[in-house]
């Protein structure tokens, strides 16, 4: 079946630039601006900002035109896990980086900040590179790309991550939409069909499988024909991406000449399952989905086959029962005249946190509870454990992340972003 991602020829949404942070969101960022298409003057459709300490691990990442890297001179030997290094070393570059955005990134519609939290330099970064891609001209038109780490990362990756998402939740309310990759389940996948693979190999093709998602995505959108009444179009997608919240993405083939239009049981467990399922992360609670949205293409031969009043009815009622409180949820068709099978593609916008976070704080708090069995044993790193223990429990409040402090903080958040139009949602880490 075709790929809407290795076409070439067609048109995307939305001009995206990526400021990639740390080495993980620097490879993401790579990738995404790396696409091509094969249309005239749009062969690069993305322009990437890279920014990372490691001297050494920026200089492996490709040059191209179309992306500026930026090493944090003082810190060329990396951050070595620390997010206070990492925190100060973008800091400290702050000006120049602003230089940068408003060089490279005067013609972008939509920022997104990348990076892979748990380790120092992109993890330390992310708040300061928000509220500065804010300041810099791109309010309400900025979101983030996050990963999560895999399970077995140990304590500081996991620490690290958990520590910057609370501060994430709590500005929630006034940043754009969070696409989250679940690292630990792209790996379990892919070692599934590959397990003779190395972690390399899996970072490598999660950075292309994440470029790849979000570009079909955006083409999805853009480029084709819509058959019937309704047209998602280029700024209700915008409109999407700036809803405050995790968004989820899914997509399914389904062969058209497979596909009874009227005989339910050929497409609908399968398109119920891709929307749980996700791409790049599960485990949504969709009921609190604030929009909701399904793009649908056919080949042209068979779209009006396909798309009768009965399958959109049906398509409908799924979306109707996944999100009932979701305030816009359109279904909108579409004909491709090279198409080959029919491709369904959904976005959830304005969720909660997955499941996977709460998996992680567990994660967390056993392996804290090892440190803890271990000092009995030794005075001497009892006494030093015990102070890094304090700092890790003061830092991580569950209950912030997941549960009613959460709300109290969304709600400053508000009044700040009210007050300031929007432009910094962490404004409230100033009076700390
Ligand atoms: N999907 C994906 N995740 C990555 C990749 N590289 C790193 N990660 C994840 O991102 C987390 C942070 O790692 P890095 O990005 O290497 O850390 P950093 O920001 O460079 O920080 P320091 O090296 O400590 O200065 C890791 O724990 C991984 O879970 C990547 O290429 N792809
Ligand atoms: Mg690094």
């Amino acid at each position: 079946m075709n790929n809407l991602f290795d076409r070439g020829d067609l048109s995307m949404s939305l001009k995206f630039g990526v400021l990639g942070l740390g080495m993980g969101g620097c490879s993401i960022a790579s990738e995404i601006a790396n696409i091509k298409t094969r249309i005239t003057n749009k062969m690069t459709p993305y322009t990437g900002i890279l920014i990372n300490t490691n001297e050494v691990d920026l200089r492996k990442i490709p040059d191209s035109d179309n992306v500026k890297k930026y090493q944090l001179k003082g810190y060329e030997k990396g951050a070595g896990r620390d997010v206070e290094i990492g925190e100060k070393a973008f800091s400290e570059h702050k000006d120049e980086i602003a230089g940068l955005l408003k060089t490279h990134f005067s013609d972008r519609e939509f920022v997104w900040v990348i990076c892979g939290l748990g380790g120092g330099t992109g993890t330390g970064a992310v708040i300061e590179a928000i509220r500065l891609v804010y300041a810099n001209g791109f309010a309400k038109r900025c979101g983030l790309i996050l990963t999560l780490p895999r399970d077995k990362e140990g304590r500081q990756v996991l620490d690290n991550c958990l520590e910057r998402l609370q501060k994430i939740s709590q500005a929630m309310k006034g940043l754009g939409a969070i696409l989250l990759t679940d690292n630990q389940k792209l790996y379990t996948e892919f070692l599934e069909e590959k397990p003779m693979a190395s972690i390399g190999e899996y970072l490598d093709f999660s950075n292309k499988y994440i470029a790849k998602t979000l570009h079909e995505i955006n083409v999805a959108t853009a480029s084709f024909n819509p058959v019937g009444g309704y047209h998602f179009d280029s700024s209700e997608f915008l409109n999407m991406l700036n809803t405050p919240g995790l968004i989820s993405l899914s997509r399914i083939s389904l062969r058209d000449n497979q596909l009874d239009a009227d005989n339910e049981s050929t497409y609908l467990p399968k398109i119920r399952d891709s929307i749980s399922k996700g791409i790049l992360s599960d485990g949504y609670n969709f009921k609190g989905a604030k929009k909701a949205a399904v793009s649908m293409i056919a080949p042209t031969g068979s779209s009006n086959r396909v798309f009768s009043m009965k399958f959109i009815n049906n398509i409908e009622a799924i979306i109707e029962d996944f999100s009932p409180q979701a305030d816009e949820k359109p279904v909108a068709t579409y004909s491709d005249p090279k198409g080959e099978g029919v491709q369904i593609y959904s976005v959830f916008a304005g969720l909660p946190f997955p499941k996977r976070v709460s998996e992680l704080i567990k994660k967390s708090e056993e392996l804290n509870e090892l440190v803890e069995e271990d000092v009995a044993d030794d005075a001497l790193s009892s006494l030093t454990l015990f102070s890094r223990k304090k700092t890790a429990n003061e830092e991580i409040d569950v209950d912030s992340i997941l549960g009613s402090k959460q709300e109290l903080d969304f709600n400053t958040g508000n009044k700040v972003s009210s007050k300031s139009k929007g432009v910094d949602p962490f404004e409230f880490l100033n009076s700390k």
